[in-house]
């Protein structure tokens, strides 16, 4: 099977945030059938629509011979690893892990819609995927580059 590139949020704000990340991007460097990997910078973020303290939030991309469905199994198999639990829509999380680009792909099912429905409004993805992919185009959304200045009044804030 082919390879694409495939990008994966990283978001926590409970618990030790820095540790749960590292870790996650451990756990992502080891999932079968990926190579190639590299993760952004790590951002600090006021919640969007959601509560609790700070986030911090990262992007990693990587190539990946796995389908679509199969790596959206092994995010979940990660974020249940770390202790995610699901109260509610939005809740406060040790770890999300969100699928947000998978090559130019537009996918549409029950469990997973690519690009990540929300991610060109969030100014907590655009600014990490900037930094590992200053020229990404968001299939159906439009360049990265373009979408940040409408996201320019959103906190996010490097992590030191
Ligand atoms: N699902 C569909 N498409 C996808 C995709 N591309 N990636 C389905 C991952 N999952 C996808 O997700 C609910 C269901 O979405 C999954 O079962 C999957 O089949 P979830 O992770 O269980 O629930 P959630 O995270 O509460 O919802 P969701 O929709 O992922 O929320 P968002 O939109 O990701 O928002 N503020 C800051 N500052 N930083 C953050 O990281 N994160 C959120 C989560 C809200 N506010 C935030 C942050
Ligand atoms: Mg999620």
């Amino acid at each position: 099977m082919s390879e694409v590139s495939a990008c994966v949020g990283l978001g926590a704000n409970l618990g030790d945030t820095r540790a749960v990340l590292a870790a996650a991007y451990c756990s992502l460097q080891q999932l079968p059938s990926t190579r190639h990997h590299r993760c952004s910078p790590w951002f600090i973020s006021a919640p969007v629509d959601s509560s609790g303290p700070d986030y911090l939030n990262a992007v990693a991309c990587f190539d990946t011979s796995l389908s679509p469905h199969a790596l959206l199994e092994a995010l979940q198999g990660i974020e249940r690893s770390h202790g995610r639990e699901r109260p509610y829509r939005n809740a406060p999380r040790t770890l999300d892990l969100d699928l947000l680009l998978y090559g130019d792909q537009q996918i549409e099912s029950a469990t997973l819609t690519v690009p990540h429905p929300r991610m060109h409004e969030r100014a907590f993805v655009l600014l990490p995927l900037a930094t590992l992919l200053p020229g990404a185009v968001i299939p159906g959304r439009g360049p990265v580059s373009t979408l940040m200045s409408s996201v320019a009044g959103q906190s996010v804030w490097p992590a030191d």
